[in-house]
């Protein structure tokens, strides 16, 4: 399946899971999630295996965040780099026909990212989170703008969840990036189900 066609993004590390990581994941990617990201850093390549045999098995690509040449010795579907991580255009030189995402902040780091081949950005912190430190969010109007002015699928990323999804979607977002509203519920199945619902 396209990339295109991917809405539900789970930011994965197993250290952030409120229950059992591998529980976690296997019933997020049952109740609908249809990407996940790897981002634990400093692991064993162990997890991350365990991670890519699951998503193998519902037929879910795997993004690794911020090591590319890990994304392409693992076989991962991609990798996803940061304004600070090694640039875009490098990266995509590296992982060849491999999927490319970059976190993104404003239009002009959206139009750099995919002048430089990104096949998605993130673009964030849409609210508040602590899950990275941000204590504000974009505005409503830059969000709007940034959806407009992205010609590669945008996930939207940062303290989104089911209570705050529905204004996203009004603002025209189509695809969300989430790891604490599924990662730390204390139900992670119905948490994914009602995201993908409102998506
Ligand atoms: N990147 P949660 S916000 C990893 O704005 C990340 O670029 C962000 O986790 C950005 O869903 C963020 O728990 C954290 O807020 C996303």
């Amino acid at each position: 399946m396209p990339l295109a066609e991917r809405h539900l993004c789970l930011l994965f590390d197993p250290a952030a899971c409120r229950h059992d990581p591998w529980e976690t994941l296997a019933t997020g990617l049952a109740a609908g999630v249809d990407l996940v990201q790897w981002r634990t850093k400093g692991r064993g390549d162990e997890q991350l295996g365990r991670c890519l045999q699951l998503c193998r098995e519902h037929h879910t690509p795997v993004i690794v965040n911020d090591d590319v040449d890990l994304a392409v010795r693992c076989g991962a579907s991609g990798a996803h780099v940061g304004q600070d991580d090694l640039p875009a255009a490098e990266a995509r030189r590296r992982l060849g026909s491999r999927w490319l995402g970059v976190s993104t902040h404003d239009p002009a780091q959206i139009a750099a990212a995919v002048a430089a081949g990104a096949d998605y950005v993130g673009f964030g912190p849409c609210h508040p989170t602590t899950t990275k430190g941000y204590t504000t969010g974009k505005s409503a109007a830059e969000i709007a703008a940034a959806v407009a002015a992205c010609p590669v699928p945008l996930f939207a990323i940062g303290g989104i969840d089911a209570g705050n999804l529905t204004a996203l979607r009004e603002l025209g977002v189509h695809r969300i990036a989430v790891s604490g509203a599924i990662l730390g519920a204390e139900d992670p199945a119905a948490a994914a189900a009602a995201l993908r619902r409102l998506l």
